[in-house]
């Protein structure tokens, strides 16, 4: 969230209505209200069932936007899994960021999961956020090697730094009109210069 922040899109294209958080000890709710954005907490512990937190939630932006409709909704570290008729709600303008590069490691403990299967490159994967869990196309994903004396802690800040790296340019190309859910469900791009470079971890000397 302070990444998107700090990346200052221009008031004409994104102006940050509000942080709403789940839980009322989140840092980002702290940060928002330093730089004079509304805030609001709806503690799902308070609610007996996911549809009436999701009420609540609906209830808040309703509040907050004076009746209008969000633009955009960004995910950030938002763990509880949203049910079917609030993501139809906001279809296409929904996004997250998930720690792995999906498919691999869909849900929880990603970077432990990771280390267990031994893959050589992790990542994060900024997607649309669709009723399956972590399944919502994908819109961008950056990678990190695995190093080998890697732990949860050491793997988990290289792929948060990506994170804060491609989460502002996701967010940029959506207010830019650059990307967006099609019809069929596919990401569509425009305008985006697509690079077809290679990632290759560990990196090969081509003469060894
Ligand atoms: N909701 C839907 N419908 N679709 C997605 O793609 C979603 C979603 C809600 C959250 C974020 C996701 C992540 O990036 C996200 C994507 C939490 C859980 C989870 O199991 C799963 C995925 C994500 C976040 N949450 C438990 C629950 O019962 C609670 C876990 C906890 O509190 O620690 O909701 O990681």
């Amino acid at each position: 969230m302070e990444a998107i922040l700090n990346a200052r899109l221009p008031a004409t294209l994104a102006n940050m209505a509000a942080v709403i958080s789940n839980d009322p000890a989140a840092k980002g709710l702290a940060t928002a209200q330093a730089h004079a954005i509304p805030t609001a907490v709806v503690p799902h512990n308070a609610f007996a069932t996911r549809e009436a937190f999701e009420a609540a939630l609906n209830g808040e932006i309703a509040e907050i936007l004076r009746y209008k409709e969000p633009d955009l909704i960004v995910l950030a570290g938002f763990m509880r899994v949203l049910t079917e008729a609030f993501v139809t709600r906001y279809s296409g303008r929904m996004i997250n960021i998930h720690p792995s590069l999906l498919p691999a490691f869909p849900g929880l403990h990603t970077h432990r999961r990771a280390l267990q299967a031994g893959v050589r490159l992790h990542g994060c994967t900024v997607h649309f956020v669709t009723p399956g869990v972590d399944s919502g196309p994908i819109i961008a994903q950056a990678a990190v090697p695995v190093l080998a004396n890697d732990d949860e802690d050491t793997l988990a800040a290289r792929v948060l730094a990506q994170e804060h790296r491609i989460y502002p340019h996701a967010v940029r190309w959506f207010c830019e009109g650059r990307v967006k859910l099609g019809s069929q469900g596919a990401v569509e791009y425009s305008n985006l210069a697509l690079a077809h470079g290679a990632l290759l971890s560990p990196t090969l000397d081509e003469k060894s």
